[in-house]
């Protein structure tokens, strides 16, 4: 048994998870913890809410509200949503915690006192209506190349020119609107990450051969570049004050606290439920854990090289990121997301909708593993309707009936499995050393396609042994195959229970079975766990087929691409 630590990207407080999230970090870690679980090893799944910085000072402005009242009414919402998708974390908490403070004072001590921060001026504009610095994105103007009158002081959108704020015509503030705007000097803080470069291309490289490309790449890319330093204070009020003289009216920078977030997080875990629960042993124990990480492409940098060479900086032993699963983008009806254009189906609607299972289902099964991949209806309600209602359901509810009806609500007994049994446990033994392989791997899209043959098998073998005929002549016979087949429901439901729990549960439900372990999956044993006997009942059906004009309503609800 080994020590797993699963991590996903702490979500933005002030955002509202969309699918795109969801399938970019949320659900990959969840399968694979719950995958990782039911391979018998002790498994530690942290996440929680990403809480400081502008944003959150910018939403709780704009909601009339305290900025920590506004953080948590939006945690409560984040929890509720991820519950229901039923993402299976052991603790959900926050990087605005007392515990986090602690760990983020104690990590920039350690990288000050190792001559890793250094002082600088810089320049930066300031509001003065406002009575704030503006971060750069809140800056408003006219790209001086495009003419473009709605640049933000980081990019303009239009020609996507990097800009300097200072260089957009008619500036103004975009939390305000106010031109009444100066550049001012202020001091700041910086992470010399020139001088650890040397180190963390050396740990980088003990990982290139693990490393999922599109993780691995990008790292590489910013290495490649040269690394410069990185300013890790703001002048802000929400976040954790700097603990130097000089700098207490300043905070830390989000990007600085965040990842340390991480830790913090499970310190509050170990805090809250005190029975022998330690945090060091999960960060301070690299020889004894590995630590897989999931988060979508744009928040690869920060963590293969800004957070592991701030953790290197402190010289402490530290558990650093084992494996790093970069994801792509989902585009939505090949567009993007929008929660102000009302264009996409958001998480929490998404469970309104339909079951949760069904978009874990879909969104593993299309997950945008190499390339961007894009959600559709039509795709959506076709892998519904076909993979899980036309395949699986089907399957279930077929083998359940019939047997109920034709040999009572028992599993039949009596008679030995044949050639054709011994042949579908080889056939299905291959094809679960291959899911299990991947999703070992963590390559999704192929273990789902793996997993969706699995029941194809399944459907070909009761097609094949037609027990439908067989009964009127040989009733001994036919009770062995559906034997067989109620034994290939509950291993359906135990391969579909780290992507699809709930459904997986109602199939084990129904045959009073409980879930059991994947570690040394052994189908022929498998096979032969219902002896026949023992009671089932059939059940409602497991999936709801989408019709097409459920589909069309749904997309004039959601929006489709622009
Ligand atoms: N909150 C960005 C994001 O949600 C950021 C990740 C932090 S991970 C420490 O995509
Ligand atoms: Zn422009």
């Amino acid at each position: 048994m080994s020590k797993i630590l699963v991590t996903s990207a702490l979500p933005y407080i002030n955002g509202v998870p969309h699918l795109g999230h969801m399938v970019g970090c949320l659900l990959p870690s969840d399968t694979y913890a719950r995958f990782m679980r039911m391979m018998g090893n002790e498994v530690l799944y942290i996440c929680g809410t990403d809480e400081h910085g502008t944003t959150s000072e910018v939403g709780a402005l704009k909601a009339g509200m305290d900025v920590q009242a506004y953080c948590d009414m939006n945690h409560a919402r984040h929890a509720k949503t991820y519950k229901d998708f039923n993402l299976s974390f052991d603790f959900f908490g926050r990087t605005s915690t007392e515990q986090n403070k602690e760990m983020t004072y104690h990590i920039f001590e350690q990288l000050d006192k190792n001559g890793f921060i250094e002082e600088k001026i810089i320049k930066q504009v300031y509001s003065i209506d406002d009575k704030m610095f503006l971060a750069d994105r809140y800056i408003t103007g006219t790209c001086p190349y495009c003419g473009y009158e709605k640049a933000r002081g980081d990019q303009c959108e239009n020609c996507t020119k990097v800009l300097e704020p200072t260089e957009l015509l008619d500036a103004r503030s975009s939390i305000s609107g106010s031109k009444n705007l100066e550049v001012r000097e202020t001091k700041h803080l910086f992470l010399n990450l020139p001088k650890i470069e040397g180190e963390l291309a050396a740990w980088l490289k003990t990982k290139e051969p693990f490393w999922p490309d599109i993780a691995y790449t990008i790292a590489q890319k910013w290495l490649k570049e040269g690394l410069k330093e990185r300013c890790i204070t703001r002048d802000l009020k929400w976040g954790f004050p700097v603990n130097k003289p000089g700098y207490e009216d300043k905070v830390f920078y989000v990007w600085f606290d965040a990842p340390i977030g991480y830790i913090g997080i499970t310190k509050q875990w170990a805090d809250e439920n005190p029975a022998g629960r330690s945090w060091k042993d999960w960060w301070q124990n690299p020889q004894e854990v590995r630590h897989v990480e999931f988060m979508g492409k744009d928040n690869v940098p920060y963590h293969s090289i800004t957070f592991p060479a701030t953790l290197l900086g402190t010289r402490e032993n530290w558990t650093q990121v084992d494996f790093l699963k970069g994801m792509s983008y989902l585009t939505y009806e090949g567009g993007k997301f929008s929660k102000s254009e009302n264009r996409g189906i958001f998480a929490e609607d998404a469970v309104k909708e339909f079951p949760a299972d069904y978009w874990r289902y879909w969104l593993m099964a299309n997950a945008p593993e190499g390339s961007d991949s894009s959600f559709s209806w039509e795709l959506f309600a076709g892998a519904v309707n076909k993979d899980l209602n036309g395949v699986l359901g089907n399957f279930v509810s077929r083998v359940l009936k019939m047997t109920s009806s034709k040999l009572g609500d028992k599993v039949p007994e009596g008679g030995t499995y044949g050639p054709e049994e011994e042949e579908l446990a080889s056939v299905l033994q291959k094809r679960v050393n291959d899911y299990i392989g991947y999703m070992e791997a963590m390559e999704f899209r192929k273990a789902l396609a793996e997993l969706r043959a699995i029941w194809v098998e399944g459907n070909n073998y009761i097609s094949t042994t037609e027990p439908w005929t067989i009964i009127k002549t040989d009733a001994e016979r036919a009770g062995v195959v559906l034997r067989a087949c109620i034994n290939l429901i509950r291993i359906f439901a135990i391969l579909a229970a780290p992507i699809m729990p709930t459904i997986a549960q109602s199939m084990l439900d129904r045959l009073g079975m409980p879930l059991a372990g994947l570690k040394d999956f052994d189908v022929k044993k498998e096979m032969n766990v219902l002896k026949g006997g023992e009671k089932f009942e059939v059940g409602e059906v497991l999936f709801e087929r989408i019709t097409p004009e459920k589909t069309a309503e749904l997309k004039q609800k959601y929006g489709s691409a622009n």
